[in-house]
């Protein structure tokens, strides 16, 4: 009998442990936004048990078996029951996924024509009545598209968005839609906060780790079709046997989710490795090395993407070693990648203080002369500001400036300036805000996006790419808030038009809930989370006073005497006169660098907006604003509304305990509040040190 009890409690605790693990192992972000828990409202239930039957799928490529497996396990996660599939449609609610090649009855339910305006990536999603019966056809010309087209019903249903009548057509506006992963092969990241790499080059090629497919999945549920391995402050190595031999089993795991790699590299490559005495551009035996490099990489990557290059920037070495330009180093590249439809994506990430002692007139002075020097598989790779991902900075005046060449924009996912995997910060209204300036390049309405997708200057090829935040962590991105930036950054990369909002709001329903009061919640918290961090941090449009070398929290007094512009003091410019760095004409300048009006909107610090007063502007504290306030008023106004925000931000998340499972609740509780700490650090530090001038006055008195 004792025995009996004992066994009984034994069973009854291993079942509680047993619960425990699967509910918190259900539940760490490991699954990111494709969860697909089964659906709780009868009669959405209902309603999607009724247009979800089988599946009906003809094709067997590596692309149709991934697509296959992924509604699979969607649909029937979703819908609480196992979906068959089939290769012929017997019931009412098939899902028929196909392309027009390959598919009998897509080449019945769609016509050619309807599906050529969607291109290689794109895809239709109907509601139709066929052979009496009630279907709803996925179909696109190539197995990628279908793969885009079964995600995206995925989010309908994820979304809780109804299946009727539905007549869908998308296709992306920018072709390459690329993560850029500054991972070093030693394993660590280069402004990684989420832990090591996921690429584990000491176990390729034997052992290939699971994760390497969840990430494809999760990449190609946001369109993504690209992915640079490793850090652009490069090592030779990559291009060794042994790493290329590595990566090709990375490449063919990303492959069926139509993820192509790319690789950085080093431009003293063939002096490092090759054995070559030189890596001068226009040496042909260097140019020999670099065709021959290519063709063991394709024999290999049959589709390898390219190369991505930081040269003569930051330590990187470059054509400038050997007196020569960047067109000639990156021309040379792109002959070698050529006849195998490979790119070279080349960095304008420069700032040689000789051109020009403003680092953010640099990039331009060195570039805009290039244009239409450029190979035309070459895109210029232009992070979205002149200075480097601050939390606000105006766009960077290369784009619309160089019409003739491919210019592709580079964001930063990792929040390296934004508090890290410390802070909830949702980074799309910061993309927007870039891909929505005008640039009046030619007249009003050239946007920043119109120049990215092509369509300004007509150019063949386009790109995006976003720096990932992507480590070894459970949750793949270190806060749980911060793999909203990665969804947001493919989406927008997708659709430069989606709204943020609208992408905040998708993201939270497949991350968190469907629950109304979650959602709307969320939402609010995500949209001004941005707008609090440049409060916080760098209002006004000051840059670049974070802590030297890691970039977390504040150091407006840092001064670096080996690099002026790597100290605060460079950028803000703080004395008892006032505060700001004068890039007007009467300053550096850099305001011409910008098309009319804007050029001169922001001259004037009448005209200038209040977010990029301090970016163009050296003005006094007593300076009156538009608002009513002085200057240092303002700034103390809105350093005290960034912290006011993350408080009520904590408040808020607060009320939505019990609404989100605990493991996730208590961890961005967690960092809610190393992130309130860091944003009063931040107000405390920066007006204690700016005070001391804009208070002098005031002090002095008796
Ligand atoms: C990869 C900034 C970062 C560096 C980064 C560099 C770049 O300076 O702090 O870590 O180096 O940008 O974009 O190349």
């Amino acid at each position: 009998m004792n025995l009996l009890r004992s066994y009984r409690i034994k069973l009854l605790l291993w079942m509680i442990v047993l619960f425990f693990t699967e509910t918190l192992r259900a539940e760490d972000g490991y699954q990111l936004w494709l969860r697909y828990n089964e659906i709780s409202q009868p009669e959405l239930l209902s309603h999607y048990r009724e247009h979800i039957t089988q599946i009906v799928i003809q094709e067997s490529s590596p692309t149709f078996q991934a697509v296959q497996e992924e509604l699979r396990k969607g649909l029937s996660g979703l819908l609480g029951e196992e979906i068959p599939v089939a290769s012929s449609v017997s019931q009412d609610g098939a899902v028929v996924v196909g392309t027009l090649e390959q598919s009998s009855i897509v080449r019945k339910l769609a016509g050619a024509s309807e599906l050529e305006s969607v291109g290689a990536d794109g895809f239709i999603i109907r509601s139709l009545r066929w052979d009496n019966r009630t279907v709803t056809v996925i179909a696109a010309n190539q197995p990628k598209g279908a793969l885009y087209g079964a995600f995206h019903f995925l989010r309908l249903i994820q979304t809780q968005q109804s299946l009727d009548k539905l007549s869908i057509q998308q296709k992306p506006r920018i072709q390459k839609r690329l993560l850029n992963h500054w991972d070093n092969l030693n394993g660590s990241v280069e402004r990684g906060y989420a832990g090591r790499s996921i690429w584990k080059w000491n176990e390729l090629p034997e052992r290939i780790d699971a994760r390497y497919k969840d990430y494809a999945r999760a990449n190609a549920s946001i369109g993504i079709n690209g992915a640079v391995l490793n850090n652009v402050n490069s090592q030779a190595a990559i291009l060794t046997k042994e790493y290329i031999e590595k990566a090709a089993v990375i490449a063919n795991v990303l492959r069926p989710y139509g993820i192509q790699i790319y690789f950085s590299i080093k431009f003293t490559s063939p002096m490092e490795i090759g054995g070559l005495p030189t890596a001068d551009p226009l040496n042909p035996s260097v140019r020999q090395w670099w065709k021959e490099k290519a063709k063991e990489i394709y024999q290999q990557i049959p589709d390898f993407g390219g190369y991505l290059v930081k040269a003569y920037s930051e330590g990187q070495p470059g054509p400038q070693n050997y007196g020569r330009s960047h067109a000639d180093g990156a021309n040379m590249l792109a002959e070698a990648l050529e006849p195998y439809g490979g790119t070279v994506s080349w960095r304008s990430f420069v700032y040689d203080i000789s051109i020009d002692p403003d680092r953010a007139k640099c990039a331009y002075l060195e570039f805009v002369p290039l244009d239409g020097d450029f190979a035309s598989n070459v895109f210029i790779q232009n992070k979205n500001g002149p200075i480097d991902f601050q939390p606000r900075e105006p766009f960077n005046p290369l784009f619309g400036a160089m019409p003739k060449t491919a210019l592709m924009i580079e964001f930063q996912i990792t929040q390296e300036y934004t508090g890290q995997a410390k802070h909830l910060v949702y980074l799309a209204p910061l993309w927007k805000e870039v891909l929505d300036s005008d640039t009046y390049a030619y007249g009003p309405g050239t946007l920043v996006a119109d120049i990215v997708d092509g369509t300004a200057d007509k150019h063949a090829i386009s790109g995006i790419a976003g720096v990932s935040g992507i480590g070894s962590d459970r949750n793949w991105s270190g806060h749980h808030f911060s793999q909203a930036n990665w969804y947001a950054f493919g989406r927008l990369a997708w659709d430069t038009s989606l709204s943020s909002e609208q992408i905040a709001e998708e993201w939270t329903r497949m991350t968190w809930s469907n629950d109304p009061k979650v959602v709307n919640l969320i939402k609010k918290m995500m949209m001004g989370s941005w707008e609090a961090c440049v409060d916080y941090m760098t209002p006004m449009g000051l840059h670049h006073i974070m802590a030297a070398g890691h970039h977390y929290g504040p150091q407006p007094d840092y001064v670096n005497r080996r690099r002026i512009d790597w100290g605060s003091t460079y950028y803000h410019r703080a004395d008892a006169n006032g505060i700001g760095f004068d890039r007007s004409e009467t300053g550096s300048n850099a305001v011409s660098q910008y098309h009319q009006p804007l050029c001169r909107i922001w001259n004037s610090p009448k005209t200038c907006p209040e977010k990029y007063l301090l970016w163009f502007h050296h003005l006094p504290w007593d300076y009156p604003l538009e608002s009513g306030s002085t200057l240092w008023e303002r700034l103390k106004f809105h350093y005290q509304k960034g912290v006011d925000y993350v408080i009520l931000m904590q408040k808020e998340w607060d009320s939505l305990q019990g609404k989100i499972d605990p493991e996730r609740f208590e961890h961005v509780q967690n960092r809610l509040n190393m992130q309130k700490e860091n944003a009063l650090l931040w107000r405390d530090v920066c007006l204690k040190y700016f005070g001391r001038f804009a208070e002098k006055e005031e002090k002095r008195e008796p």
